[in-house]
């Protein structure tokens, strides 16, 4: 659309229509006045739950139905809806990518600053996680993410020891990820929902080693998972975020 940034919401919301303005500006739960071209720009927020890209049973028998359900669909989409509440009265982040939030969030309002973190963490770190992992995947690296592997680690296992160490070392709940940082490949885990954007890194592969996670098919046999990640990971998807961070 080509409205001025001058325009006010309320002309933005005759322009549009009222509801259509209400839902995509996210302001349904707010009266607050926003900064103009916050307006004009597509919107970024509410964030909703990405729909997977396969059925639930289709990671069997790595990855059981039951788990997969539950985990996107009441566990992703509680991180959500905790995301959008903690940010209703905060129209002038609703600019701002799920991502951009977690970069800045020494900048987040102090009284919203824990839960930014981990629910807008939670909502990106699973979307991530439903994109790395698929039906039919697994086997090795691909394109220029292989070479990288290969002058980082020494070689596609060497990578896959290190960071099977770092998301069986991982304490308690969070996660293990294959990050790019300063323009080199870093394995490392994250606690809770706390994302490597946070930390000037860019997530190309993470795995959730929250119980929930695995917890029904495994039980407390957490590297069983673990090892059991190397038959769904998308090494095509790792690839097109190695080139995207790149
Ligand atoms: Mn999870």
């Amino acid at each position: 659309m080509n409205s001025s940034p001058s325009f006010t919401r309320r002309e933005v919301i005759k322009t549009l229509g009222a509801g259509v303005a209400l839902a995509g500006l996210g302001m349904i739960t707010t009266n607050k006045s926003v900064a103009g071209p916050a307006l004009t720009k597509k919107p970024l927020q509410p964030f909703v739950l990405p729909p997977l890209d396969y059925a639930f049973d289709a990671l069997e028998p790595y990855v059981d139905a039951q788990t997969m359900e539950i985990h996107h669909g009441k566990h992703h989409q509680g991180y959500v809806n905790k995301a959008n509440n903690a940010l209703a009265d905060y129209p002038e982040l609703h600019g701002l990518l799920a991502t951009q939030l977690l970069e800045r969030l020494n900048e987040i309002p102090t009284s919203i600053r824990i839960a930014v973190r981990n629910n807008v963490g939670g909502h990106v770190n699973h979307s991530l996680f439903w994109k790395i992992i698929g039906p039919n995947q697994g086997g090795a690296p691909v394109g220029k993410l292989a070479d990288a592997i290969k002058s980082t680690f020494g070689s596609a296992s060497g990578f896959q020891q290190e960071f099977a160490t770092a998301a069986n070392t991982c304490f308690g709940s969070g996660w293990a990820w294959l990050s790019v940082k300063g323009g080199r490949l870093l394995v490392h885990s994250t606690a809770n929902q706390d994302s490597p954007f946070s930390e000037g890194a860019t997530p190309l592969l993470g795995l959730d080693v929250w119980e929930h996670a695995y917890y029904l098919n495994y039980q407390n046999r957490r590297a069983d998972y673990i090892n059991a990640f190397w038959s769904i990971v998308n090494w095509e998807q790792a690839e097109v975020n190695f080139t995207a961070a790149s």
